[in-house]
């Protein structure tokens, strides 16, 4: 047996057990009546940005918190918790630099967190594409953000994450005027890698797609209620 075959069963168990526990986490939520959108990507492709504008736009009295997901550092914990609503920073620099947040993880930070007191709770995955794709946490959805700077063809390079997602987010739309990008080629390459995805092409900073994104978000948590 080489080394790759053996690793293979270990990181079945690992997914397992961690679907357990992400069992256990969906029904706190259901029974919280909390909707949770757990927002992956590569670094700095504007998911703190994101939900920075999205906490000031929720109507209606939804009164959401964050799980924010990162190696090193609270800096995303900060720039959110201007918002008024509780942030819970995970930092797993002290489980080794884990690249994912786990089930077991998001268990622990429900801790910090009074989750009959929220309708909404969005987790800021750590940044990256690949390995947050693999682990259920519990969650009611994950949205996979893809920015125009990272390339058209990163659906086709990282399926997983754009397979398991919801929602695809391409954000940093109004940055295309400044590249070589094809818009078109990246759009293929999502229909191509998951056909019924819905698809928003946004810019936080001239407001394009965000309508459509909360309109997205509402109906979520419409169904998630009815759900139970
Ligand atoms: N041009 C442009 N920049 C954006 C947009 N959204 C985010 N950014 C920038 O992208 C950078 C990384 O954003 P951040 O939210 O920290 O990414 P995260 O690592 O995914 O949380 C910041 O400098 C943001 O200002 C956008 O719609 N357009
Ligand atoms: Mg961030």
């Amino acid at each position: 047996m080489t080394d790759a075959t053996r690793r293979i069963p270990v990181i079945t168990r690992i997914l397992e057990a961690n679907d357990r526990v992400a069992d256990e986490n969906r029904r706190r939520f259901a029974e919280a009546g909390v909707c949770v959108v757990n927002l992956v990507s590569s670094p700095g492709a504007g998911k703190t940005t994101l939900l920075e504008h999205t906490l000031p736009a929720l109507r209606g009295g939804v009164r959401a918190g964050v799980i924010v997901g990162d190696i090193a550092t609270t800096r995303d914990a900060e720039r959110l918790a201007v918002h008024d609503v509780p942030v819970v920073q995970i930092t797993t620099e002290a489980f080794g630099g884990s690249c994912h947040l786990e089930a077991t993880t998001i268990r622990q930070a429900l801790d910090a967190l009074d989750l009959d007191s929220l309708d909404l709770l969005f987790v800021e995955n750590v940044g990256n594409l690949v390995c947050p794709a693999e682990f259920d946490l519990g969650e009611h959805a994950k949205v996979a953000l893809l920015s125009v700077t990272e390339g058209e063809d990163k659906p086709i390079k990282y399926p997983l994450a754009f397979q398991v997602a919801e929602l695809a987010v391409i954000t940093k739309i109004d940055l295309v005027p400044h590249l070589r990008y094809d818009l078109d080629a990246m759009r293929a390459f999502l229909e191509k890698v998951n056909p019924r995805l819905p698809r928003v092409e946004m810019s936080i900073y001239t407001g394009q797609g965000l309508d459509a994104w909360m309109a997205w978000l509402e109906e979520k948590m419409a169904r998630a209620a009815k759900r139970g």
